[in-house]
């Protein structure tokens, strides 16, 4: 039987301003530890994305392509400690609002090859939820078997720990209100999709734009073919806007909240 397990996906877009290198979004992070405080969902996973920490310094050193060169080493350190930085301000805020968080490095657990995800020892999160921890993890420069390192996405985390525990749901929150039929930041007559089948995701992704900020990770079109596996295998997807006052919270306590819902 699914475990009520909610997976929250809280996209670097929305913690971090992502045109400016190294600058969090403290005002929606301060907000969104107080929403997520107040709806006391549990069992919960908070996963967040790289944002302007991760992704321009993995860009900057080619982390996701893998090891080629000595230099790289200092930069995939430099990767995950920005990641580390990120994942305290979230950490810290979620603990002033009273939210039992609980910080883990994927790479401390997670191994990959090829750039998925090869060997993910989830017993420790199972023993976390069960004392009432709310793990808190992120995007992450992680070891990989094949080329040395790579960059693994918060998406395909939550993708794999959704499949793992049987979590009921993955809650996306990005920084537009969903899936739209053309990109919304460059048509503003772009149509919001409320809900979408896997069959017709392919016509959906050929209209999803490209990202204008540095994302190693594949920006929209990466967080979709991500979650379709988990979708596949009945969890239920919801995207939404998580820069709208109070839309996290309404979603966690299991009200309708403007969005997409993926389905099977
Ligand atoms: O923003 C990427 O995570 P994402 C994390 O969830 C790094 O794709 C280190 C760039």
């Amino acid at each position: 039987m699914r475990s009520r397990l909610s997976i929250l996906k809280l996209g670097g877009s929305v913690i971090t301003e992502k045109d400016k290198p190294l600058t969090p979004n403290i005002h929606a992070i301060r907000r969104l530890a107080g929403e997520i405080s107040r709806a006391e969902a549990r069992p919960l996973i908070i996963i967040h994305g790289g944002g302007s920490y991760g992704h321009p310094l993995a860009k900057k050193h080619g982390i996701a392509e893998g090891f080629k060169r000595a230099s790289q080493v200092f930069g995939f350190s430099e990767t995950h400690q920005a990641m580390v930085s990120l994942n305290s301000l979230l950490v810290k805020s979620l603990l002033e609002s009273g939210l039992p968080a609980f910080s883990i490095s994927p790479s401390s657990f997670i191994i990959t090859r090829n750039g998925r995800i090869q060997h993910l020892n989830e017993e420790i999160l199972g023993m976390m939820l069960e004392a009432g921890l709310v793990p808190v993890l992120y995007g992450d420069a992680v070891m990989d078997s094949e080329r040395g390192f790579a960059i693994l996405s918060g998406d395909q985390i939550a993708a794999a720990l959704a499949i793992d525990l049987e979590a009921e749901r993955i809650i996306m929150g990005i920084d537009v209100d969903g899936l739209y039929d053309s990109d919304p930041k460059v048509n503003p007559d772009a149509k919001l999709i409320n809900r979408i089948s896997l069959g017709d995701l392919p016509l959906a992704l050929r209209s999803i734009g490209r990202s204008h900020v540095p994302d190693v990770t594949g920006g929209m079109m990466g967080k979709i073919l991500e979650l379709k596996a988990a979708v596949e295998r009945g969890v239920e997807v919801i995207i939404i806007n998580a820069l709208v006052p109070g839309n996290v919270y309404r979603v966690l306590i299991g009200e309708d909240v403007v969005g997409t819902r993926i389905e099977r």
